[in-house]
Order: structure tokens, then C-alpha cells, then sequence
């Protein structure tokens, strides 16, 4: 029997092309734009990047080819979490070097960063790259969390390259992967070591995009599979009449991903980490916010409901990340021994009573038993607190919960209250990319490489004019050092990518705002059903409402 999966028809999808990349590279020549400044602190940037900095923007067009013709050997690796559309960037990069000339090689640096320094690669070929076309995941190399950041490390990268001969890597990454190619692309500039590098926006939190890179990809496979989910989730909700579902979502500090999932969904009620940190709210204040809308609605006989929590949240809530801090100091070096050795959980609680001060003690104590165990026994090697692993969306329902035993008490509230948890985050980063990421990411992997044939580096490969039909998006190159500022990490200051949080003034914000009273309230669920691969364009490639909102569609 033929098993005949999406899979399958997957690899014969021709993902589609920027106009002006679709004649191949005999038909495209670079329109350079005007020299570039850091968004901020423009000496000190210039000061550390001496080589690469203040260079052009550049555009492709279609024209005469005017680069020089070599043979090129490439590497490439990918760098952090999955996101949907990797395998593409690479089949991008691929086909075009090899359409460029057959002798071309390009090697693929297996799980991430590390795959460099250790010297573990594979050569691609046809056969190898067609069994990864279109298809969700890293598994073609795999990926790693290692950073490059010494230059012992820039000194074994080079090493590495020279005995392959390769002379331009490329670096499909998030902003910290990225801010790190363009530190690597500076020794290599100042070593005269003959090797470009590339950066390609990858990540599904959303949070690497500026006023040059429209998105990063993966965010809309991502954010479309969770608002499927959410939106099966609402309706199932409508239909139970029983259950209010707390679902977190994916995203790290950024709000992007539960902002576009809200707009996809229209929940009734989506916590956004930006606003809190603004607006300084406590946690009662936001348990008081989700609370309102609980009885609101049963107030209405409707005692069901949905609400989503940003994966960071916590960490904006003044009195939390203090209390975190707090703790952090508190179980530093050898007291972690001391109090792991505590033999019960209410001697621990004692530990924890003396060691935090009063007002941390008061914030710590109204949390739930489960979250405050969490606080103190799942941490990271370094002995911190995991906050991503921190069930928020527990936290939040246990403290309505009790919120609402008040007002019951009072005589505020006459519902009933049962709630149900969910965390999406890992089910949306391997799906298979919609038509959007197939496309975005095969022209930005194809793209790094007519910058590379052109000989940039400290470039990152820029798709942009993305929410209308590819056909008439624009490719080019933009200096990873226009990105830059200088901020504050581990004690000195780095320059590095400014991180993309959601603006309170932006579009996308303000059209939520506008809206989550009624949503609040009413049941207005929108329920977004499966990414569509075949089928009419506005149902099949269209991609997030946040770029929509944001190039003023
Ligand atoms: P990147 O920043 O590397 O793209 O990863 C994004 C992310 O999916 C976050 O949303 C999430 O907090 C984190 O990775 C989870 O990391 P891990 O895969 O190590 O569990």
C-alpha cells in the first residue's frame, strides 16, 4: 500500500519566491541604499565593530549579475529553539547555491553551535536536503543553546573553516545567535580571515523584528497551531458550558505569541506581560482582572470560559521577580545544601519564613502550595529559578479561585467555577510550516546566499513587504550592527540586538484594547480550525493579524 500523508505532498511544494529572485542569479544584481547608524548608542557600536559597521542596506533587483564568480563552500547551523521553517532556510540557501554552480558545497554544522566548534558536519546533497523540503523540525542537523561568544571559540570557528575551505557561514538564529554572528563577523573582518557570515530571524516568540525585519519565522505556524488548539479549546468551552480553560502559551519574556493567539481567537481574557510591567500590577490586581470577567460572565449563566496567560508574565509582576530575586540570593552557594537537607516541607517553609523579608514572605505566602514548592525545588544548574517552568497558569486559576470564595462570601458571585489547565509551547515549534513560513524561510535561506555571492558580511538576510502576495516581496541585506544597542547583561555592558516587546502603542496592541471589554464579557470566540497547506490563497497563505495590523492592513 501507498501511504500517501501530507508529508509526501509536502516535499513537491515549490515554496515561492520574492519577484526579483525568480530568475535565477544571472538575472539579479544589488541596488545599494544609504549607510547605516545603530538604533542607539552609535560611538560605542562603532567603536566595537570597526569593520563592519555603518555599511549598507541593500536591495536585490533584477538586473545584470555583477558578482565575481568562485566556487563557494558555505556552512551553516541552526541555533536554539525549533521554529517552523528551518529545514526551508537551508533548502533555500541550498538550491541557490547550487543553482549558482553545481560545484558549490555546503556543509551543515550538526546541533548548533557546538556542531562548529567540534568539527561535526555533514555535506549536503540532493537526496538528503529533498527528504527535509517543507517539513517542521531541526532534525536535519539539529540545534543547541551553546553561545559563540570567545575568541577562543571565533579562533576554533576559523580553524574549523579553513580546513574545510569554507568561506562564509551562515547562522539561522534568534537575537542573541544573531548579535553573536555579527560579533563573529567582526574578527573575522579584523583577522582578514576571507570567511562572510550571515544571520538569518528565527524564532517563534516573535520578539526578533524591528523597523528592518518584519518577523522572524516560525511565529506564524506557531501561532496559527496554538490558535487552532485555543479555538477548539473555546468551542469545546461554548459547548461544555462547564469548564474555564487557563492556557499558557509560548514566548519567553514577550508577549507576541498570546497577543496574536488573542487576536485569532478573541478570548475572554489574555494577559499581556508588557501592560503588567507598565501598569506596575500586582498579582491580585491581575487574579481581580480575571475574576471580574469569571463573574461577569456567570452572572450571564455562563460559567465557562477562556483565558491566556503569557509564558513570562510572572517575571513582570513587580512583587514576583522581587520575591524571585529574593530567593535566588537566599539559596546561593552552599545554603542550597542547608535547606535541601531539611528533612520536611514544613521545615523548609520555616527556612524560607525567616530568609525572605516580610513583604516578599506575604507575596510567597498567598501562592499555591504547588507553585511555592516549584519556587524552591525545580531550578536551573546555576541554582535560579526556572521561571519558564513556573505553572502560571495554575498560579492564576488557584488565586481566582480563592478570589472568588470571597465574593461568594460577599455576595458578589453566585457561580460555579471548575478550571481546566493547558500549556502550548513545544506542540506549535516542529509543526509542519504553513505556505507563509515555506515561503518566508526558502527566500531568506536563499537570499543569505546572494549575499554571500555579493560578498557581505554581518548581514542578515531580510525578506520584507511580507503581508502582501510573495510575488512582490522585496529581498536584501541589512547590517546586523544598525540593530544594535548597548544594554546590561551579567554585570557589564554588551552591545547586542534590541529585543522586540509588544508595544502598548502599536496596532496590534491597540486593537486588542479596543476589543477585550466585550470579550471579556461576551462570548465572541473566533475559532481559526487547521493550517490549510492547498486551497485558496486568502485561506492558505496569509499570514499573522499582527502584521496585518501592523502594515496597516
Ligand atoms: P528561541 O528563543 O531559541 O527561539 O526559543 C524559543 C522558545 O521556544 C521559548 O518560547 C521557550 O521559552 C524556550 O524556547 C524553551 O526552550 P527549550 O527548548 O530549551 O525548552
Amino acid at each position: 500500500m501507498k501511504i500517501s500523508s501530507l508529508q509526501q505532498a509536502r516535499y513537491a511544494y515549490a515554496p515561492k519566491l520574492p519577484g526579483m529572485l525568480r530568475n535565477g542569479i544571472a538575472d539579479i544584481c544589488v541596488k545599494e541604499g544609504a549607510e547605516t547608524k545603530s538604533v542607539a548608542d552609535q560611538d560605542k557600536i562603532q567603536a566595537l565593530f570597526p569593520n563592519t559597521y555603518g555599511k549598507k542596506e541593500i536591495t536585490f533587483q533584477k538586473g545584470q549579475n555583477t558578482s565575481t564568480a568562485k566556487k563557494q563552500v558555505v556552512g551553516v547551523i541552526l541555533s536554539g529553539g525549533q521554529a517552523p521553517g528551518g529545514h526551508n532556510v537551508i533548502c533555500g540557501l541550498y538550491d541557490a547555491l547550487k543553482a549558482t554552480d553545481k560545484e558549490n558545497v555546503l556543509y551543515g554544522f550538526k546541533g548548533g553551535p557546538s556542531g562548529l566548534l567540534e568539527d561535526d558536519f555533514v555535506v549536503f546533497d540532493d537526496a538528503f536536503i529533498n527528504a527535509y523540503r517543507n517539513t517542521g523540525g531541526f532534525d536535519i542537523i539539529g540545534s543547541g543553546r551553546t553561545k559563540l561568544e570567545t575568541q577562543e571559540q571565533f579562533a576554533i570557528v576559523q580553524d574549523v573553516c579553513k580546513k574545510h575551505g569554507i568561506t562564509a557561514l551562515v547562522i539561522i538564529g534568534g537575537d542573541d545567535s544573531n548579535t553573536n554572528a555579527a560579533v563573529l563577523a567582526e574578527y573575522f573582518a579584523a583577522q582578514g580571515a576571507g570567511i562572510q557570515v550571515i544571520g538569518c530571524p528565527k524564532t517563534i516568540d516573535g520578539d526578533l523584528k524591528n523597523e528592518d525585519i518584519e518577523c522572524s519565522f516560525g511565529f506564524d505556524t506557531a501561532t496559527k497551531t496554538y490558535s487552532e488548539i485555543i479555538g477548539n479549546i473555546e468551542r469545546d468551552s461554548k459547548s461544555a458550558k462547564k469548564y474555564w480553560h487557563f492556557v499558557k502559551v509560548m514566548g519567553r519574556s514577550a508577549s507576541h505569541v498570546a497577543l496574536e493567539c488573542a487576536l485569532q481567537t478573541q478570548p475572554n481574557v489574555c494577559l499581556i506581560s508588557e501592560e503588567v510591567a507598565e501598569k506596575k500590577m500586582s498579582l491580585a490586581q491581575i487574579t481581580d482582572y480575571i475574576a471580574d470577567s469569571v463573574a461577569n460572565r456567570a452572572a450571564q449563566g455562563m460559567n465557562y470560559g477562556v483565558a491566556l496567560i503569557p509564558e513570562g508574565v510572572v517575571e513582570f509582576v513587580p512583587e514576583f521577580s522581587v520575591l524571585i530575586h529574593e530567593i535566588n540570593e537566599l539559596l546561593a552557594g552552599s545554603k542550597a545544601d542547608e535547606f535541601n537537607q531539611l528533612p520536611s516541607w514544613n521545615d523548609k517553609y520555616a527556612f524560607i519564613k525567616n530568609g525572605l523579608t516580610p513583604a516578599s514572605f506575604d507575596v510567597f505566602a498567598i501562592l499555591p502550595q504547588a507553585i511555592q514548592q516549584q519556587l524552591f525545588l525545580e531550578r536551573d544548574p546555576h541554582g535560579n529559578v526556572q521561571v519558564s517552568l513556573i505553572e502560571s497558569e495554575k498560579l492564576f486559576s488557584a488565586m481566582v479561585k480563592e478570589n472568588l470564595v470571597a465574593r461568594k462570601k460577599a455576595g458578589t458571585y453566585k457561580g460555579k467555577f471548575s478550571p481546566l489547565h493547558h500549556f502550548l509551547g513545544y506542540e506549535g515549534r516542529c509543526a509542519f510550516p504553513s505556505n507563509f513560513d515555506s515561503d518566508y524561510c526558502y527566500s531568506l535561506g536563499y537570499n543569505a546566499f546572494m549575499l554571500i555571492q555579493y560578498g557581505y558580511t554581518g548581514y542578515l538576510s531580510k525578506i520584507s513587504n511580507l503581508s502582501n502576495p510573495a510575488e512582490q516581496w522585496v529581498a536584501g541585506g541589512m547590517p546586523i550592527t544598525k540593530m544594535m544597542n548597548m544594554e546590561r547583561r551579567h554585570g557589564s555592558d554588551k552591545p547586542v540586538i534590541k529585543k522586540a516587546l509588544v508595544e502598548l502603542d502599536g496596532a496590534p496592541f491597540k486593537y486588542f484594547e479596543a476589543r477585550r471589554d466585550t470579550w471579556a464579557v461576551e462570548t465572541c470566540y473566533v475559532y481559526p480550525g487547521a493550517i490549510q497547506y492547498y486551497g485558496p490563497a486568502e485561506v492558505c497563505d496569509t499570514t499573522t493579524v499582527t502584521l496585518a495590523l501592523e502594515q496597516g492592513k
